[in-house]
């Protein structure tokens, strides 16, 4: 699978819905048909593999993640929890075990965002978050929109993309921090998810010679959002040291060396596991913004781009997690997550919890993300 849309420095660069996607996913199905599983594709492309159970009317028990990248992003993210649940059935194949519930594997379309803002789309839209037009019309950087490019690769399914009861739903996926490793601990028993906003800020000053411009005239946008940045570095000290919040995004217009910036977007990421801290952090860069764009004169836009609020998984889901360490003899400790996961809207609709395994250094998001084997097996 890391051979698609593979990078020079060990990592993928496979966006939602790129032909990398496209040939990620042919591959993806063509292996579940090999595994005796039989493919459907919903209207927003998840794409969910079914083992059928001895009793077929029952919520199905669903395993899996999601198979598209960020930029240059790693080969465990993502793909590791869609892998492990096809390797899951593989084993129940090779031991003829029939289960109660149906199994389906899903690949869950557009987990990561950047290319098609909000991340957990294709989730978000199957619980009930999103709806599926708003969904077809998001636009990428290129102003391509979600739905055209979904049709494009050919995986927009005709499958209603709306709720329905899971019996579970289990992702296994490498931690993306540095706790695991840190504290030789061999699993993450994820105990739930975090808050996560995403906004977009436009500040417009005015374009112009960056020579005979007096320095009092100017209205430099570019000024204006780097007083945002550093204002959004030190929220989290001001509100909770367990809070993070990240400027990833920066668009200069027109981005020459001789001309001052008339025009700068950039988003803002802030994420915590309570909702009144996530009401406060949003005060506070939505009060940076205006301090800044009144300091330079600037006009304002801020969109939000969706998020998704705290969420605690179903202690029962979470429990089985902790029994299943305890009966494999591997080492635990409970734990939440900061990265975001499509099991924050799977449990909307059934008991819901995730494995987390160590990955090198704490490192993802970026080509050196590297997982150990036998922590992948483990998990
Ligand atoms: O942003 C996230 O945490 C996830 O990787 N989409
Ligand atoms: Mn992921
Ligand atoms: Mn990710």
């Amino acid at each position: 699978m890391a051979r698609i849309g593979a990078t020079p420095g060990g990592g993928v660069h496979r966006l939602t819905l790129s032909d990398a996607d496209r040939e990620a996913r042919d591959l993806f199905a063509k292996w579940c048909g090999e595994a005796g599983l039989s493919v459907a594709v919903d209207e927003m492309g998840n794409m969910f593999a079914r083992r059928p159970g001895a009793d077929e009317a029952a919520p199905p028990a669903m395993l899996g993640s999601h198979l598209d990248s960020v930029p240059c992003g790693g080969r465990f993210d993502g793909s590791l929890g869609v892998l492990a649940a096809l390797e899951v059935v593989r084993s129940l194949n090779d031991r003829g075990l029939r289960t109660r519930r149906p199994l389906e594997i899903v690949n869950w379309t557009n987990e990561e965002g950047p290319r098609f803002p909000p991340a957990m789309l294709g989730s978000g839209v199957f619980c009930g978050k999103y709806a599926r037009d708003w969904a077809y019309q998001v636009r990428d950087s290129e102003g391509r929109r979600f739905g055209e490019e979904l049709a494009r690769i050919g995986y927009q399914g005709t499958l209603p993309c709306r709720p329905r009861p899971l019996g579970c739903y289990l992702e296994l996926h490498i931690e993306q921090g540095p706790v695991l490793e840190t504290e030789k601990v061999q699993a993450g028993v994820v105990e739930g998810i975090v808050g996560i906003a995403w906004l977009r800020v436009t500040l417009k000053g005015e374009r112009d010679h960056a020579g005979p411009t007096p320095m009092a005239m100017r209205r430099d946008a570019l000024v204006g959002a780097a007083r945002v940045i550093a204002a959004v570095r030190a929220m989290p000290a001001a509100l909770h040291p367990d809070m993070v919040a990240t400027v990833g995004e920066l668009f200069v217009s027109p981005n020459a060396i001789n001309v001052i910036p008339g025009r700068v977007t950039f988003s803002v990421d802030f994420r915590h596991r309570d909702e009144a801290l996530m009401r406060r952090a949003r005060e506070r860069v939505l009060k940076a913004v205006e301090d800044a764009a009144r300091g330079e004169r600037l006009e304002v836009e801020v969109e939000d781009l969706g998020g998704s609020s705290p969420l605690p998984f179903h202690p029962e889901a979470v429990g089985a997690v902790e029994e299943a360490c305890r009966a494999g003899g591997c080492s635990f400790r409970r734990m939440w997550s900061a990265a975001g996961h499509d099991a924050r809207y799977a449990a909307e609709l059934g008991p819901t919890a995730m494995i987390f395994i160590p990955c090198a250094g704490g490192k993802s998001h970026c080509e050196e993300e590297d997982a150990a084997w036998e922590d992948v097996a483990r998990g």
